[in-house]
């Protein structure tokens, strides 16, 4: 697709304020695909004060039609599909079919879920002699990452637009392509001029100035924790709504009563998906000691497979640090049982899918989360150890757990987790999805999602 050289701000495509531009890179071969503008505080300002504009109305648009608008909006990204897909590949490496089935599908069916939500939630309860009203919080200022960038976007701006929120987007400087296309799609669906807008730009410029700008109500940003720390702090001293999606150290614990080929395989398809890039990995296997070296075979086995159908990490620091991760879990003594640290091509970013054996929970590895294709495995002597292991890192964002399912659902119950797969488990739009501990604040998602955006106000009579 083109890249547009503006702002999408009041329904319209405007001139940046400065002259910036940022490249985006395509990581499978390092070739420069387009350019956009690095918006600056000045374009963060135009966008809120657009917002602010449109808050009143599209607050006091009766849910049903605001169900109207996001049902258009996801017809018009179903329709756009392909598009989405290609631009997601181009700017993220991802393999196509991936791009297809992930990267475009799930946000269609977000969209779909929150155009059904906005028609059927009660935004009005009734409590003894209270009405209880659901009101829209305002301005959102909306700061995605790159690893799943369409998803990331539409997982805030559905449930921001279904309450009856204005929002302004600041999505990752390595992907504003398909947040450029998103706009496009806001735009053919019809929704009022500067009920969404897009500044591109980057995080310690534009990103920082809609995080600190005091006309924004609420900001809910996605991404590192050390960024996540900093705008808590800032909408903490603010005293503004805040919604933070960090990081995971996800465990995916495989009780002895599982079937241990199915969970070795599933647990390192779920690690090496996306190159590795994603928030909710189940990065650490734990296995009981009798079936450890077991598994141990399948999963190389299993990595090995990957090889040449990973796509590339998005960009060289990325790759670096990966890199770095996996030197360090050798150089703390884990076994290295398939990938490493050289780089599997010539050009482009890629990343060898890398498993770890011999992993202690103290280790690097075991602690940190690496945002890459890279597996630790664990080994446990009873059910409490696994436990221990399991909860014992400051992240509680994901995780899994395999074998009969009464004893799965009772272990996952003891797990500080926001999200649990039992034997596999399947995607569902509905399903709210967030932090425990340091992961983060806030749920995405569902009707969970989409009480971030609401606040409460009671009537007595
Ligand atoms: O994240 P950043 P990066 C983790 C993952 C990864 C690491 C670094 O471990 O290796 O973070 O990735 C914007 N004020 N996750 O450097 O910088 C930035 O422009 C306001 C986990 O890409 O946090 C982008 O839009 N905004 C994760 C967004 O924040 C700022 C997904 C995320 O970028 C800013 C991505 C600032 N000062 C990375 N600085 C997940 N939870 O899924 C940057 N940004």
């Amino acid at each position: 697709m083109k890249a547009h050289d503006g702002m999408y701000i009041d329904g319209a495509w405007r001139p940046a304020v400065g002259t910036d531009t940022i490249e985006v890179v395509n990581p499978v071969d390092e070739q420069v695909v387009g350019r956009v503008p690095a918006g600056t505080a000045a374009d963060v300002d135009d966008a809120v004060r657009a917002a602010r504009a449109a808050f009143p109305a599209w607050a006091a648009t009766p849910p049903a039609e605001r169900a109207a608008r996001l049902t258009a909006l996801r017809d018009v990204l179903a329709a756009r599909k392909d598009e989405i897909a290609e631009t997601v590949t181009t700017e993220l490496g991802s393999p196509l079919k991936f791009s297809q089935n992930v990267h475009a599908a799930v946000p269609i069916a977000v969209a779909g879920s929150y155009a059904e939500l906005a028609a059927t939630h009660a935004f009005e309860e009734k409590a003894g002699n209270s009405t209880i009203r659901l009101e829209p919080v305002g301005v959102v200022g909306a700061i995605t990452p790159w690893n799943y960038p369409l998803h990331q976007i539409v997982a805030k701006v559905a449930p921001a637009l279904a309450a009856g929120c204005t929002v302004v987007l600041k999505p990752a400087e390595d992907t504003p392509l398909v947040a450029q296309l998103f706009a496009e799609a806001v735009h053919e669906a019809g929704l009022p001029a500067g009920v969404f807008n897009l500044v591109t730009g980057l995080g310690p410029v534009a990103g920082q100035a809609l995080a600190e700008h005091p006309d924004v109500d609420l900001v809910s940003f996605t991404g590192s924790t050390a960024v996540g720390r900093q705008i808590g702090a800032t909408a903490g001293a603010a005293i503004k709504r805040v919604a933070l999606e960090l990081g995971g150290k996800s465990a995916n614990v495989v009780l002895p009563s599982a079937d241990l080929a199915k969970a070795v395989n599933v647990g390192v398809a779920n690690v090496m998906s996306n190159s590795g890039q994603t928030c909710s990995a189940w990065t650490r296997m734990l296995v009981h000691r009798d079936q450890y070296e077991e598994a141990v075979s399948l999963a190389a086995e299993a990595a090995a497979k990957y090889g040449e159908r990973i796509g590339p990490v998005v960009n060289a620091k990325q790759q670096a640090r990966v890199r770095g991760y996996i030197e360090k879990g050798i150089a703390e003594g884990a076994r290295l049982v398939a990938g490493g640290p050289e780089s599997p091509r010539e050009q482009g970013y890629f990343v060898s899918p890398t498993v770890f054996a011999d992993v202690t929970p103290e280790m690097t590895i075991a602690q940190e989360e690496i945002f890459g294709p890279v597996l630790s495995i664990l080994r446990y002597e009873d059910e409490e150890d696994a436990l221990r292991i399991a909860n014992g890192t400051v992240y509680g964002l994901a995780g899994a757990v395999w074998g009969d399912e009464a004893e799965a659902v009772a272990f996952a119950h003891r797990m500080q987790t926001g999200q649990v797969d039992i034997n596999g488990g399947r995607f569902n739009p509905l399903a709210p999805f967030g932090g425990y501990k340091q992961s983060g604040v806030g749920r995405e998602l569902g009707t969970h999602g989409l009480a971030e955006y609401l606040q409460t106000k009671s009537l007595q009579f």
